[in-house]
């Protein structure tokens, strides 16, 4: 099946390379992947997080024996798991669309050509503090600066700092919410 693949595609470029009269004075290059490893994954990725000072999250995870990819999938508050990106490495930095107060769930799924596993997984949070409810309130009130940048969740799903979002945060330094 490898092989077939790699013969249409080399097909396909000589059409199109061809096709477009270039042929003549620039060889096209072939591309092989006989170096696939086949073996089959038998091991968990172990996947641990940190959060860095740009409100970002840092995941990293076992090397996983014949794992070629790691496709990487994140839930935002309980919400279902999206595919969010794929790396041959055992580290993945997530900064989009990370914010104070939501709790993110990741999944890493160890995958080559014959087979994949799932990581465990793991749940991060970047924790609001008193200074994100200070500033949410300074925005509410107009007294913020132009600098300011609160980068919390947004609670009512608005699209702008309220009410809502100052008690969130104070219900979060309390305890009083998970
Ligand atoms: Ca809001």
């Amino acid at each position: 099946m490898h092989d077939n693949y790699a013969l249409i595609s080399v097909k396909l470029q000589y059409i199109l390379v061809y096709e477009d009269k270039r042929i003549s004075n620039k060889p096209f290059q072939l591309v092989f992947t006989t170096s696939a490893d086949t073996d089959p994954i038998t091991e968990k990725p172990l996947v641990t997080y940190i959060t860095n000072a740009l409100d970002q999250i840092v995941l990293s995870w076992s090397d996983v024996p014949h794992a070629e990819k790691y496709h990487i999938f994140r839930s935002k508050n309980g919400e279902e798991h999206r595919f969010i990106g794929t790396t041959k490495e055992t580290n993945f930095l997530d900064y989009e669309d990370v914010q104070r107060g939501y709790t993110y769930s990741y999944l890493v799924k160890a995958t080559n050509i014959n087979s994949y596993i799932l990581s465990n997984e793991i749940f991060a949070e970047i924790e609001v503090e008193l200074s994100d409810a200070i500033n949410a309130l300074q925005i509410l009130t107009n007294t913020a600066s132009s600098k300011q940048i609160v980068n919390i969740v947004d609670v009512n799903n608005d699209g702008k700092i309220g009410i809502e979002e100052v008690i969130f945060i104070f219900q979060k330094i309390a305890g009083s919410r998970p």
